[in-house]
């Protein structure tokens, strides 16, 4: 082997860069990952001969098209979609789609790469990958999304499959666009195949799916609570986003016990300090899901609520935090007011919602910090579960899917404590959520040989 191949972190990182110009998310989510790794491989010189990281931080491939489609105005709009299949190593590709302004080539391949970590660690055989286009769903009647879905399906049907690559939901991309495109897949190829997730139940869509991204965040926080003899009862939280995976988390922090004190969405922040209870959580459902409104309308409907409009709630004092929004919206300064005033633990409903600031500033207070591919997997989890019931064409039990769930994030948790423990009783749970999912896969790679 030559010793060039043996690269130090920093030579690694200039590399990833150079190759990757103008993609900020992307290279920070291998920064996150790669901090670890180095530490990791350091005596396993087999990682480093078959350059594993580099190949894992190379997508297998990167689809990029044009969506064509007709607004009700009769005027032709065009838009720009994407598929990326980060690896295959240890099952097809797997990732939601992600439709938002804010979509980039760099936010779906950083997503992708997370992806390969958080879905090693349930420990189903699944890939990653992530897609997703630059439309913007805000404003659009039915019939528009409706016809946008099935141009984007008439590309992207020829890159996926229920062995292949199987897309899911992400921001934008509820049940009813999973509808839309499965229906469009179904009609081109002519097959009834599992080849999405988060289906609706009459047609083969799993039980639990829905709340399972939040509710899995919820049971790792309990988790991380657990290991220092405590639970949620009474804690307060401030969540942030108020879309899927937000309001499940606030639904299952109030069914456990703890008082929810803030929702988000781009507009700003409502602060309840009553707490947002199950029939406060329903309301913020149907005007997200159902009425297509914005956060701002609850304190109309809740007086004792305020909105803070432009800002996000990471100011405002809580025993636990859960980011569930979006990528970067839990900075450096934000993550010191959240240790300042008290914060205990962090588990990221979102993918990627610290930034690497944000991210230090956790390691070195010692709170209990869960980054999203290990707190968020729940939802790819019960998709990796969707997966398995339409191949054995059946559908299993509520309580049965449950558990699977809660053991899973168990599983999860039980990994960041293998690989994350620093002794003296912390655990730094991005080292072990990194080192527990980069095993896995890697170990896949190098019996396939250089592929
Ligand atoms: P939704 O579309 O249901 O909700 C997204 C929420 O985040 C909305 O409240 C939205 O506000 C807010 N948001 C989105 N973009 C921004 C932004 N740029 N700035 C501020 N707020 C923003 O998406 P999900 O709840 O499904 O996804 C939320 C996060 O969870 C994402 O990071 C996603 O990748 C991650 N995730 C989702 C999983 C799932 O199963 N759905 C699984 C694992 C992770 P607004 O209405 O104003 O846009
Ligand atoms: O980020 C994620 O894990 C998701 N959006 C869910 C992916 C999936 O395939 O269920």
């Amino acid at each position: 082997m030559a010793v060039s191949d043996h690269v130090d972190l920093p030579t690694f990182m200039e590399g990833v860069k150079k190759r990757n110009p103008y993609q900020p998310e992307f290279v920070q989510a291998v920064q996150e990952v790669a901090e670890d790794i180095f530490d990791f491989m350091a005596d396993k010189e087999q990682y480093h001969a078959q350059q594993i990281l580099r190949r894992i931080a190379e997508p297998d491939r990167v689809v990029s098209f044009r969506v064509c489609w007709e607004d009700d105005a009769g005027n032709i709009r065009v838009q720009r979609g994407w598929r990326v299949q980060n690896n295959n190593a240890i099952g097809p590709y797997k990732g939601g789609i992600r439709f938002h302004p804010s979509v980039t080539e760099s936010v779906l391949k950083f997503l992708a790469f997370e992806q390969t970590f958080k879905n090693a660690l349930t420990g189903l055989p699944m890939g990653g990958g992530k897609g997703g286009s630059n439309f913007n769903p805000k404003g659009k009647s039915v019939r528009e999304i409706m016809r946008f879905c099935q141009s984007f399906m008439t590309e992207l049907y020829r890159h996926i499959g229920a062995d292949v690559d199987v897309p899911a939901g992400d921001i934008g991309v509820g049940g009813r666009e999973i509808g839309y495109m499965f229906g469009q897949y179904k009609r081109i190829t002519n097959q009834f195949t599992g080849v999405l997730t988060g289906k609706g139940l009459e047609w083969g869509g799993s039980l639990i799916r829905t709340e399972a991204t939040g509710y899995g965040a919820v049971y790792f926080l309990a988790n991380m609570l657990a290991t220092k003899g405590e639970d949620l009862v009474g804690k307060t939280a401030v969540i942030s986003g108020s879309g899927n995976v937000a309001t499940h988390a606030a639904e299952k922090i109030v069914q456990l016990g703890g008082k929810v004190l803030t929702l988000s969405d781009s507009g700003g922040y409502i602060h309840d300090p009553d707490g947002i209870d199950q029939a406060k959580i329903d309301w913020v459902k149907d005007l997200k899901n159902v009425r297509r409104g914005r956060i701002e309308e609850y304190v109309a409907a809740f007086p004792k609520a305020s909105f803070v409009k432009g800002k996000t709630p990471w100011g405002v004092p809580c025993d636990v935090a859960l980011p569930c929004a979006t990528q970067n919206e839990l900075l450096g300064e934000d993550a010191k007011m959240l240790v300042a005033n008290g914060c205990k633990a962090v588990a990221e409903g979102a993918n990627m919602p610290t930034d690497l600031d944000g991210v230090h500033t956790f390691k070195a207070a010692k709170i209990l910090y869960a980054p999203g591919k290990a707190s968020n997997a729940g939802g790819v989890a019960v998709s990796g579960l969707e997966m398995s019931q339409n191949s054995e064409r059946r559908s299993w039990k509520e309580e049965e899917l449950q558990q699977m769930l809660k053991d899973i994030m168990l599983g999860i948790h039980q990994s960041c404590l293998e690989y994350g423990d620093q002794g003296g009783g912390y655990t730094d749970y991005v080292k072990g959520a990194n080192i527990a999912g980069f095993k896995k896969v890697a170990d896949a790679m190098l019996a396939f040989g250089v592929v």
